[in-house]
C-alpha cells in the first residue's frame, strides 16, 4: 500500500463528511451532487484497490447520514436501500443482461419504469387506515421522526380510503414543484431572507424543521413508489399492481410511471422522459427501473445494500465545478452588454462548457463572481449554461473583481449603464458591428422577414465587409458580391436572392417586429399591427394613442414613439419600401368589438398541436389578454399537458379549465368557448 492511497482516502473522507453534513444535515450543499459523487467514486476505487483501507465510516458502508440532532429517531423494520446507479446505456443493458441470466430467461422481462424524483426519501405508515408514522431515510436502518412534518402535505391521507391493512408502510420521495420552489425563493429573496439552492434542498429544509407549522407553510408534495412493512393484506404478484394498489387508498403516485418490456423499453423510456424533463412540474435526476414480478425480485434478492431487482438510470448531471478564466462583454440586438464568464471547460449536462452567461453587472455584484473564482455552473436542457454561485471558500489569493468597460469592446462607444436597470448598453447603434449583426439576424429570423439561408457565419462576413450598414441594405445585394464572400458559390448566392425577394411578401405584424423596436416583441408587434391597421397612423400615433393598444403601458409606448421619431430609422423604412417590401392593410377593428375582448386566459402546460407564444399571439389578435398567472381575474385556464400549480389554483379559485382541443376551437372559430 502506497502512502499516497492511505493519505488521499482519509482526505477524501473528511472533505465527504464535510459535504454529507453540509448537505443532509444544514441542507445547503457547497458543491453540486456531480461533484460529491466525483469525490466518493474516487475513495470507492482507492478501496477496491486497497481493502484494508475500508473503514467503519465511510461512505461505502452506509447509505445515507445520521439523523440530525433535534429529531427522535425511528427505526426502520425493513431497512430502507439505495439503489445501484447506471450512467451509461451499457449499464442498463449490463443490468438487464444479469437479470436475465440469474433469472434464466431469454425473453424480455418486463419492467416497471418511473421517474426518479430528486427529492427526500420517506417511510409513511397507517395503522388500520390512520396515519400514525412518518420517518426520513436516514441511514437507512434509523430515520428521523417526521410524522408531524409529513402530516402537513396536503396530498398524504390522514386516513386510507377503502378498506385499508391492518399496518401499511409506504415508501417514496417529498419533493418541492419547481413552481412552487420559484414562487418560495422570490419571497425569500423580496425580504432579503436566505434562498435555497435547488428544488431538493428546499424540500429536505421544509420537511426538516422542528415546527411543523413552518413545514406546512411550503409548498411539499409526495410521490410513493413501493411498500416496506406490510401487516394484513395480501400484496399482489409485481410491483405496478401496488402501485395500483397504492392509489386505491388514496396516495399518490408519479403520473409518469409505466411497465415496459426488456432493455429496449426502458432505454426508450428514458430517453422520452429525458426529453420532457424540464418541462416537469418536479425536478428528477434519472429513471428507476424495477423488475415487476415479485417472483423474479425474490429470486434475484440484493447485493450488499441495494436490491438486485431494481436499478436508477441516472441523466448527465446539469451542475458541475469549474473555475472562471476570464469575464468578457458580449454586445446584443439592443446593444446590451452582457458579461459572459469565460470557463476551464468542464463536462456538464452531456456536454462540454467552456461559456456561462452571467446576465448582467447586479448580478455578477449579488453573486460576488470574480475571475479565478470556482463556481458552479448550470446546464439545464436547452437553456443557455450560467453560473449558478461562487464557493467562496476556494476563492484563490489573486481572483480579480469583473469591471464594467467604460466603453464598448466591439466599437469603443460609451457605456451607459441604466439607471433604472441592471443593463449597461453600448450607445454606438448602428455604428456598432456587434449591434448591426445581430439587428440583422434579428430582421431575417423566421418570425420576421424569415429570409431562409441568412446564417449566422454569413451575417458575419456581411457585416465585417462593410456590406450591411443597415437591414435595408441586405434588398440591395447583388450576385457579384455575394459570390465574394466565403463558401458562396453562384448557386448560393442565387438561392439567397430568391429566399430575400420571397420575404419582401410580408405582413405588417411581422415587419414591425423585424424593425426591432426595443421591448416589442412579437404580441405586441401583432397587436399593434392589429389596432393600427396599417403602417402610417403608428408611424404619426402619439404616446397616449399607442396606449391604446392592448397589454401596451407607457414604456413601450414611449419606445415606439421614439423610434419613429428617430429620422435614422424612417429612412431605413423608406428604403425598405422603396425596395419592394409590402404588406397587405389590416381591417382595423375596435378593440371592444373585438370577439374575445374583455377576456383573459392563462395558457399552462406543454400544448402538442401549437407553441404557446403563437397560441397568446392569436388569441391577442382576437382582442383578449393573454396573462402570466391565475387570479380570480382570469377568465379561462387553459391546461396543456403536466399542468402544475396553475392548474391547481385555478381549480381552488373556480376559474373554468379548458384543454388544448376546447383552445383550438376558439382559435378556428374566433368565438368566446361554450
Ligand atoms: O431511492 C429510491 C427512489 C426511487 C428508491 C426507489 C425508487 O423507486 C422509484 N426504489 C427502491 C426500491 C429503493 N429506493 C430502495
Amino acid at each position: 500500500m502506497t502512502r499516497d492511497a492511505t493519505g488521499r482516502a482519509a482526505e477524501l473522507r473528511a472533505q465527504i463528511a464535510h459535504h454529507d453534513y453540509r448537505y443532509h444535515v444544514l441542507d445547503d450543499p457547497e458543491v453540486p451532487d456531480a461533484e460529491y459523487d466525483r469525490l466518493v467514486r474516487e475513495l470507492l476505487e482507492i478501496e477496491k484497490e486497497h481493502p484494508e483501507l475500508v473503514a467503519p465510516d465511510s461512505p461505502s458502508q452506509r447509505v445515507g447520514a445520521r439523523p440530525a440532532a433535534g429529531f427522535a429517531t425511528l427505526e426502520h423494520r425493513i431497512p430502507m436501500l439505495s439503489l445501484d446507479n447506471a450512467f451509461s446505456d451499457e449499464d442498463v443493458v449490463a443490468f438487464d443482461r444479469r437479470v436475465r441470466e440469474r433469472l434464466a430467461l431469454e425473453t424480455d422481462v418486463p419492467y416497471s419504469v418511473e421517474p426518479k424524483i430528486d427529492g427526500l426519501a420517506v417511510a409513511v405508515t397507517w395503522e388500520d387506515g390512520v396515519m400514525v408514522r412518518a420517518a426520513t431515510r436516514g441511514d437507512g436502518a434509523r430515520g428521523e421522526d417526521v410524522t408531524a412534518n409529513v402530516r402537513t402535505i396536503r396530498s398524504v391521507p390522514l386516513r386510507l380510503r377503502g378498506a385499508a391493512p391492518r399496518r401499511l408502510e409506504a415508501r417514496g420521495e417529498v419533493f418541492m414543484p419547481v413552481a412552487g420552489f420559484e414562487r418560495m425563493n422570490r419571497i425569500a429573496e423580496s425580504r432579503g431572507e436566505r434562498t435555497f439552492v435547488n428544488p431538493r434542498n428546499a424540500a429536505a429544509g421544509a420537511l426538516r424543521q422542528l415546527d411543523p407549522q413552518v413545514t406546512a407553510a411550503r409548498p411539499l408534495d409526495l410521490f410513493f413508489y413501493g411498500v416496506g412493512e406490510v401487516d394484513g393484506a395480501a400484496l399482489p404478484e409485481r410491483h405496478s399492481e401496488v402501485l395500483a394498489a397504492l392509489r386505491g387508498w388514496g396516495l399518490r403516485t408519479c403520473p409518469e410511471i409505466g411497465v415496459v418490456q426488456g432493455v429496449q423499453g426502458c432505454l426508450d423510456y428514458y430517453r422520452r422522459i429525458g426529453e420532457r424533463r424540464s418541462s416537469l412540474a418536479y425536478q428528477i435526476d434519472g429513471v428507476v427501473y424495477k423488475v415487476d414480478r415479485f417472483a423474479d425480485q425474490r429470486q434475484l434478492g440484493f447485493v450488499s445494500r441495494a436490491p438486485r431487482w431494481a436499478l436508477a438510470h441516472k441523466f448527465p448531471a446539469d451542475e458541475a465545478v469549474t473555475t472562471v478564466r476570464e469575464v468578457e462583454f458580449q454586445v446584443g440586438r439592443t446593444g446590451a452588454l452582457t458579461p459572459v464568464a469565460r470557463l476551464e471547460p468542464v463536462f456538464v449536462g452531456g456536454v462540454t462548457v467552456s461559456n456561462a452567461t452571467l446576465h448582467n453587472m447586479d448580478e455578477i455584484e449579488r453573486k460576488d463572481v470574480r475571475i479565478g473564482d470556482a463556481v458552479v455552473v448550470r446546464r439545464a436542457g436547452d437553456v443557455i449554461p450560467e453560473v449558478l454561485r461562487v464557493l467562496p471558500e476556494r476563492r484563490p489569493a489573486d481572483a480579480r473583481s469583473v469591471v464594467l468597460p467604460g466603453t464598448c469592446p466591439v466599437c469603443g462607444s460609451p457605456v451607459v449603464r441604466e439607471e433604472e436597470g441592471a443593463i449597461a448598453r453600448c450607445t454606438g447603434d448602428y455604428a456598432c458591428r456587434a449591434q448591426r449583426k445581430e439587428r440583422l439576424r434579428h430582421f431575417a429570423s423566421r418570425r420576421a422577414m424569415d429570409v431562409e439561408g441568412l446564417g449566422d457565419k454569413l451575417v458575419d462576413q456581411l457585416v465585417e465587409a462593410d456590406l450591411m450598414r443597415s437591414p435595408a441594405d441586405l434588398y440591395a445585394l447583388g450576385v457579384e458580391q455575394l459570390e465574394g464572400l466565403e463558401r458562396m458559390g453562384r448557386k448560393s448566392a442565387e438561392k439567397l436572392l430568391a429566399a430575400l425577394e420571397r420575404s419582401k411578401q410580408t405582413r405588417l405584424g411581422r415587419f414591425l417586429f423585424a424593425l426591432g423596436i426595443r421591448d416589442v416583441g412579437e404580441s405586441t408587434a401583432a397587436a399593434l399591427a392589429s389596432h393600427f391597421g396599417s403602417l402610417e397612423p403608428l408611424m404619426q400615433a402619439s404616446a397616449d394613442t399607442v396606449q391604446e393598444v392592448p397589454d401596451v403601458g407607457p414604456v413601450v409606448a414611449a419606445r415606439v414613439v421614439g423610434f419613429f421619431a428617430n429620422p435614422a430609422n424612417l429612412e431605413v423604412i423608406a428604403r425598405l419600401r422603396a425596395a419592394g417590401v409590402v404588406w397587405p392593410d389590416q381591417p382595423r377593428t375596435a378593440p371592444e368589438k373585438l370577439p374575445l375582448a374583455g377576456l383573459t386566459f392563462v395558457i399552462t402546460g406543454t400544448l402538442a398541436a401549437v407553441q404557446r407564444a403563437e397560441a397568446e399571439e392569436r388569441l391577442r389578435a382576437l382582442g383578449a389578454r393573454a396573462a402570466g398567472s391565475v387570479s380570480a381575474k382570469t377568465s379561462y385556464l387553459v391546461a396543456g399537458a403536466d399542468a402544475g400549480s396553475k392548474l391547481a389554483k385555478a381549480n381552488a379559485l373556480g376559474v373554468p379549465v379548458l384543454d388544448e382541443a376546447a383552445l383550438l376551437k376558439v382559435l378556428e372559430t374566433k368565438r368566446p368557448p361554450g
